[in-house]
């Protein structure tokens, strides 16, 4: 099979080097409102390189049929397609085996699971659960759902104005009744790196299981979950250049072994009666249904763009950006920008004087630069700073300096108009 190779740019990360990453992106290469579209919106969302956008067609075009149950040799192509993307998810996030990499819907998909599989069977009245303040809606709601069918309890470790997690707090929380830590491993709506490994090591002194949410970490960074050493890690094909409507879902083996069945369907069974059933081994036993295949297809081919560039020479480079981007910004009158912390990934939050984030942003899209307006799904976070929305820019790997110059134009635009 043919399909488009991936970006092998030269090694400098300067600007030529991105504009090669950028020129595999089909979408990018489009005008709004009659002007080149500057994309920094990423993080809700990131576009796919070409080699994803093949992978997906040939799969459809040649290969698919359903998984895991056909003789037939479309069927053990699709399947063949399937689990070598699971390897490579392996891979990539270096875990220990293919059956530790669950299929979800998403991050969302990830952290329901955990919260009901795990909670169901760990989870009661007065045991405490240990989330933070900079967690997105997808890390707070499905523990107040377990909350609410359990009893337990639910403790929050604390931020400070710059946006970083109070450590000693969080020592202070955890205890005898503590059952699962879950964390972001980097905010949506700060861009705080989190310590997680810290985090980690002290909760497994304890014995206790950590959930790392990792949607704005795993496209910006190399993630070991070895190394990390958490118990769950979680996060979305369609943040790391992949299709929608997929996702991961990492487990220690040792503890999704453990875990109930999430879903019942096809799939996650050997044998049914209906007096009693055989369950599949993992990770089947909690992939009931049809999957999602030419997600998962696409999700493969992500990881073959992300590795052919390399997730170091990705991180040197988004943090280069970010450095030019946070000076460029800071020096707008007026403008304050949300998330200060030491260590931060490519998220600019900012709010400009008492211009309304949206319409900053409704200025930004008349002039070709997408950026996002709002609460970013972490009311919890808007509360803190007092703030009803932020204007956010993302970065992505096609990102240049002269789409951050186009931003600061667009802002000095705003200044003008609003006054
Ligand atoms: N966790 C974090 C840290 C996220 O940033 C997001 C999505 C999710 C979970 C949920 O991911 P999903 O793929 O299941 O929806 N964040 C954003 C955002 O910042 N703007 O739009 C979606």
């Amino acid at each position: 099979m043919t399909l488009s190779p991936n970006p092998q740019p030269s090694v400098n990360q300067g600007e030529a080097w991105a504009e090669a990453i950028r020129g595999e992106f089909p979408i990018l290469d489009q005008q709004v409102h009659g002007k080149p579209l500057v994309f920094l919106d990423s993080a809700a969302s990131s576009q796919r390189p070409r080699s994803v956008i093949d992978a997906v067609t040939w799969y459809e075009e040649h290969d698919h049929a359903n998984v895991h149950r056909g003789v037939h040799t479309l069927s053990q192509r699709a399947t063949d397609a399937f689990e070598g993307a699971r390897e490579k998810v392996r891979n990539f996030i270096n875990a220990e085996s293919a059956s530790e990499i669950v299929f979800v819907s998403g991050t969302t998909g990830g952290i329901n699971l955990v919260a009901s599989s795990f909670g169901q069977k760990f989870i009661a009245q007065g045991d405490e659960i240990i989330i933070s303040h900079m967690e997105h809606h997808a890390n707070i709601v499905p523990w107040q759902l377990l909350r609410e069918r359990t009893g337990a309890v639910l403790r929050v470790i604390p931020m400070n104005q710059a946006g970083e997690l109070d450590y000693q707090a969080y020592l202070d929380m955890l205890g005898p009744r503590t059952r699962i830590v879950a964390l972001s491993h980097v905010s949506n709506a700060l861009g705080t790196i989190n310590p997680v490994k810290q985090y980690v090591a002290a909760a497994k002194n304890m014995g206790i299981p950590v959930l790392l949410d990792g949607a704005q970490a795993v496209p910006h960074m190399p993630v070991d979950v070895r190394e990390l050493e958490c118990d769950f890690y979680v996060f979305s094909s369609h943040k790391m250049y992949g299709p929608t409507g997929v996702g991961v879902l990492y487990g220690r083996q040792q503890l999704l072994d453990q875990l109930p069945p999430y879903q019942g369907g096809g799939d996650m069974i050997l044998a049914v009666s209906f007096d009693k059933n055989v369950y599949n081994e993992l990770p089947y036993r909690l992939e009931a249904g049809t999957p999602n295949i030419s997600g998962v297809v696409g999700l493969g081919a992500a990881i073959d763009f992300l590795q052919g560039i390399g997730m170091p020479a990705i991180e040197k480079r988004e943090q280069d950006l970010l450095a030019y981007a946070t000076t460029a910004l800071l020096d707008i009158p007026e403008l304050r920008i949300i998330g200060t912390a030491a260590h931060k990934a490519g998220v600019l939050s900012f709010v400009m004087g008492r211009a309304h984030p949206h319409d900053i942003g409704t200025i930004l899209d008349n002039q070709g630069v997408a950026v996002r307006t709002g609460h970013h799904c972490a009311m919890p976070v808007m509360d803190f700073f007092k703030l009803p929305a932020t204007a956010r820019a993302s970065l992505g790997v096609y990102n240049t300096r002269a789409d951050i110059d186009r931003l600061v134009e667009g802002l000095q635009h705003v200044r003008e108009v609003l006054g």
